[in-house]
């Protein structure tokens, strides 16, 4: 047990309702964690973390990569889902059985039968990292859902509306926890405020996130 989760063991396993179709699953992917962070690290040796830039030219605070046969990229050209990694030319790292699994079962827990991801948009927060409001809409079918994976450092969530000026919820994640949602709350606003450095046991001063999405036909 890591004391810093110690104050969560008592919701593992319990499920929140942020919106209609928006749960978070509390400990879902506590078990799998170190699992989890095996692949990544295979993940990282082939396409590292690294700080995209964002059409309008800054460089993003969180450092990204991906897995899967699509990966999602921003260069000064805009936001797109590419199957190779432009850095390497070569394509995305497969998306580890023990990811996909845990994705798909995710959702259903969640409320969506059959999700089938094809990319795993993979997120490194160091303390003081962001994500600004934002929508995922560079996906092809707003059908299926996305599912969030948080480890490591915990980190404030903003859950908004489909307005930017929709006032956002404040929903804190923490090692383990699980975001899953689709349906009429698929296009909402969301981000990260500054993540703060509270050392985690495991991890130390990183938050990881993925997630999981259906982005291609
Ligand atoms: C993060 N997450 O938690 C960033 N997007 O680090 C996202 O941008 C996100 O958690 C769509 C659905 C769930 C998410
Ligand atoms: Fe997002």
């Amino acid at each position: 047990m890591e004391t810093q989760d110690f104050f969560h063991v008592a919701d593992a396993g319990t499920v929140e309702s942020i919106g209609p179709r928006a749960r978070v699953l509390r400990g879902f992917a506590q078990e799998q964690a170190g699992e989890l962070l095996a692949s990544i690290e295979q993940i990282v040796r082939i396409a590292p973390f690294r700080h995209m830039t964002t059409p309008s030219g800054y460089a993003m605070s969180v450092a990204l990569t991906n897995s899967g046969s699509l990966g999602w990229t921003t260069d000064r050209r805009g936001y797109r889902y590419t199957a190779d990694d432009p850095d390497s030319g070569r394509p995305w790292p497969a998306m580890p059985a023990v990811f996909a699994r845990l994705a798909s079962d995710a959702a259903r827990r969640g409320g969506f039968e059959d999700f089938e991801p094809d990319a795993c948009l993979i997120n490194e927060y160091a303390p003081g990292a962001r994500l600004s409001l934002h929508q995922d809409k560079n996906e092809h079918d707003y059908g299926a859902p996305i599912v969030s994976v948080s480890l490591g450092m915990s980190a404030m969530f903003l859950f908004g509306g489909h307005a930017r000026s929709d006032l956002a919820a404040k929903v804190p994640l923490h090692h383990g926890d699980v975001v899953v949602w689709g349906g009429e709350d698929r296009l909402r606003y969301h981000g990260v405020m500054p993540v703060k450095d509270q050392p985690h046991l495991v991890l130390g001063s990183r938050r990881i996130n993925f997630t999981f999405r259906k982005a291609g036909r």
